[in-house]
This record gives C-alpha cells, sequence and structure tokens, in this order.
C-alpha cells in the first residue's frame, strides 16, 4: 500500500498545481482528525482548500459538487469507497482516502487508497491520511497524534495492526494498561461519575455512589484531591477492577485494554477523552468547532469543553432520568422520555442501559424520545442472545409507518408524534406476543 500512496501522492500534488482544493469528510472522530490532517498538510504547502464535513455522503449532495465545484479538486476522507459509481459521474479529479467496504470500480479521473484494494490490515481514514500527509512532506509526523485520537475513535485500538503500531511509534504515544475508564489523566471521581464507556450499576451518574466505592476500595483524597486512573498503584488499581467487575455485565478483558496518551496543546491527554469531545461536538452539530479544535485553536478548544462537560451532564442526568422513569415488562425495559431527554443522546441512552448489570441477558431496551414533530425511537439486547430488535421495530413501523434502520442487536426508528399512543399499542403487544412465542 506505501507504493500506492507514494503514487497517489505524486498524482496529487500533478493536479493540485492551479487548482482549489476542496476536503469532503465523515463527521466522526475519524473523519474529524483525517480533514484535520488533511488541511494542516495544505497549510503547509501553502494550498488553497475548503472543508465540508458531512453526517453521510448522499447521492443528492454529490450531485450538486459539478456546478459548485467546477476545477476543484476533490478530496474524499472517510468516505466515499460506497459509492464510486456516483463518484466516477464527477467531472473534476476525485481522491478518495477511506477505509469503507469498496462498492463499484473507481474510473480514470479517481485515485482511491483502501485497505480493502490491497488486502491490507485494518487502519483508520485518519491513518491512512496521516500516511498520505507523512508521504508528502516528512515533517507532517507531528500529525501523528491525531490519526491516534481517530484510531481510538473508530476503535481500532483493540489489536494493534503493524501499521497503526507505526503510527503510534510516530505520534510519541504513551501506553499503559487500565480500565477503559476516561479521562485517565484527571481525578479519578469525576472519571467515575462520568463513566460513559460502559454503565458501572450505582455508580454512573452517582457522585455519592463514587465515593462509596472508592472508600470500598481505600482510595483516598490526596492533598485534596484524587488521584488520576494512571497515577494509581497496582494494588489500588486491582482493587478498583474487582470493584467495578462487581457492577457490570462486562468481563475483565472487555473493560481493561490500552490507555493512550497523547500530546495535544502541549499536554498528555487521553485520546479517549479526545476522541469523545471530538464525537460529540459533531454529533450536536458543531462539527466546525470539533475541527478547529483539532486544528489548535485555543478558542474552539474552550468551547468545545463547554459544549463536552454540558453534553456529559446531559446524559447522566438523562440516565438517572431513565431509572426513575423505566416501565419493566416481560422480558423488556421501556423508556418513554418524551421532551426529557434529547433525541441526540437517546441513542446512547438505550447504549448504556444495555450494558446494566441489572437486566437479564437478553432483554429488549427501548427508548423514545422527542424529536421536533417526530419521535425518535432506539432499540437494544442486553448482552448477546436477545430477540432481533430490528425485527420487532420493523414489524411495529410496517402497521403505523415511519422509517426504520439499524441491525439486530441495535435499531432505531423515527415515528409521527401523534402515532406516539398506536406506537407504544403496537410495541409493548409486539414485545409480549414475542415472549409467549419464545
Ligand atoms: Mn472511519
Amino acid at each position: 500500500m506505501q507504493k500506492a500512496i507514494e503514487i497517489a501522492v505524486n498524482k496529487f500534488l500533478e493536479k493540485i498545481q492551479d487548482k482549489k482544493i476542496k476536503i469532503i469528510s465523515h463527521h466522526d472522530t475519524d473523519g474529524i482528525t483525517s480533514a484535520a490532517i488533511f488541511a494542516k498538510t495544505l497549510k503547509r504547502i501553502d494550498k488553497e482548500f475548503s472543508v465540508k464535513i458531512v453526517k453521510n455522503l448522499e447521492r443528492e449532495y454529490i450531485e450538486t459538487l459539478n456546478e459548485k465545484s467546477k476545477g476543484e479538486v476533490l478530496v474524499f476522507l472517510d468516505l466515499g469507497s460506497g459509492c464510486l459509481s456516483e463518484l466516477n459521474k464527477l467531472k473534476t479529479n476525485v481522491f478518495v482516502i477511506d477505509h469503507h467496504e469498496i462498492s463499484g470500480k473507481p474510473d480514470n479521473n479517481m485515485v482511491i487508497i483502501n485497505p480493502h484494494l490491497f488486502n491490507e490490515e485494518e487502519i483508520s481514514a485518519s491513518g491512512l491520511t496521516y500516511l498520505f500527509s507523512k508521504a508528502i512532506d516528512g515533517g507532517n509526523k507531528t500529525l501523528a497524534n491525531l490519526a491516534v485520537i481517530g484510531m481510538v475513535g473508530d476503535m481500532l485500538d483493540k489489536e494493534l495492526s503493524k501499521l497503526n503500531n507505526k503510527i503510534l511509534k510516530d505520534a510519541d504515544v504513551l501506553v499503559k494498561k487500565g480500565p477503559l475508564l476516561y479521562p485517565a489523566t484527571r481525578p479519578i471521581h469525576k472519571t467515575l461519575e462520568f463513566s460513559s464507556s460502559f454503565f458501572i450499576q450505582g455508580v454512573t451518574g452517582n457522585s455519592k455512589g463514587v465515593l462509596n466505592l472508592l472508600q470500598e476500595v481505600g482510595i483516598k483524597k490526596e492533598n485534596g484531591t484524587y488521584k488520576s486512573l494512571i497515577e494509581l498503584d497496582q494494588e489500588e488499581l486491582s482493587k478498583l477492577i474487582t470493584a467495578i467487575l462487581l457492577r457490570t455485565t462486562k468481563s475483565s478483558g472487555e473493560i481493561i485494554g490500552n490507555i493512550y496518551l497523547v500530546k495535544f496543546f502541549n499536554r498528555l491527554e487521553d485520546a479517549r477523552e479526545l476522541s469523545a469531545m471530538i464525537n460529540a461536538c459533531s454529533r450536536l452539530g458543531h462539527s466546525s468547532i470539533a475541527l478547529s479544535l483539532c486544528l489548535d485553536n485555543k478558542k474552539a478548544r474552550k468551547i468545545a469543553e463547554t459544549i463536552y462537560a454540558d453534553y456529559k451532564q446531559n446524559l447522566v442526568s438523562a440516565l438517572n432520568f431513565a431509572e426513575q422513569n423505566k416501565i419493566e415488562g416481560t422480558g423488556y425495559v421501556l423508556v418513554n422520555a418524551k421532551d426529557k431527554i434529547k433525541d441526540t443522546i437517546i441513542g446512547t441512552v438505550a447504549s448504556i442501559l444495555s450494558m446494566s448489570r441489572k437486566y437479564e441477558e437478553g432483554t429488549t431496551i427501548v427508548t423514545m424520545s422527542y424529536d421536533n414533530e417526530k419521535i425518535k425511537v432506539s432499540a437494544r439486547v442486553v448482552g448477546r442472545n436477545g430477540r432481533n430488535v430490528r425485527e420487532i421495530l420493523g414489524s411495529v413501523i410496517e402497521k403505523i409507518g415511519g422509517e426504520y434502520g439499524g441491525h439486530a442487536s441495535a435499531a432505531g426508528c423515527l415515528i409521527p408524534k401523534d402515532k406516539e399512543k398506536q406506537f407504544l399499542d403496537t410495541l409493548t403487544k409486539t414485545l409480549e406476543l414475542e415472549v409467549v412465542k419464545i
């Protein structure tokens, strides 16, 4: 693949000589960090460019590019591989740097870098963009930290491929083993309270519960505050892990892993925390803040921190609301939050509930929240052996109308607000009927 990257870089440098460049990237952490790496690379060689962050690459949008971006070189990051035939219709030079499944064949106007073409190991789009950038100028090695944040964002950090290991080395990352709670670099009591990587019964969103747990394992304040996760000694760490394991459905193998500490604004930060911050900002509609944060803008960082703190607070309040207002049926848990939980986090709430120790394996979790004139519904399964929630939602939607999507263990749908009661009735009937069938 390295050879293909070098060829692509040469072609890119040749094509952009007298042209403007447009970067189009995905709105998750991997896409944002990819865009930041590319933007910094172009700045360095003094090239004019613009950036567009999108949720999905839609055909209607691609069609507008022939008019809007006439004569520009288009660079698609962390997306594009799934719609090569659409991109082939563009009359300008197209570069795709992506790691998603490929559908269609690239034509002569297109250069694509995708590990699927080379039977290569797993790598994030930000990792690929970084390799591209480094092939333009070795000095771009300083951008490796962004590639690490993107890698963590796409959860490609479990089994590190050779390529990823090289990128970690370039980034001077400090790797430590520990529970995957973030940030690992800040006082442990806050990290536990806002633990949303997995749900800790009686601890997540519960400051009193946090203090009880810390007392139980014998971790005390020192100089007025608690140590951070990475400052705990081996004994404290293993006691803490045991206490956490008693309160989640996860196994030790699932909650322990590598903690990546990367340089960001001249400080060592937990890559997971940065990734979560970028993701939260972008998904809440502030992708330009997320991008500016990755471009070292201090003002953007302040704003991003506010948005993220607010998001975390909303999330733990939502979890507590769900806890107090849920309806427990046979084999299912239903939370109809109406306007009490934002539609932007209701899916996350469902995911976190499905990881709670409280519910039996196979329990179906359904959460609902108002989204303007519609209701957003998210469904999850606790553990691995449960009902097919995509089919359940699908069968309800067929009766009352609306859109649905997802897969067997995580699905969602959108229904008109005036169908709320009808939906609830049909859903509960379906959920109860399914139990009888089993
Ligand atoms: Mn990606």
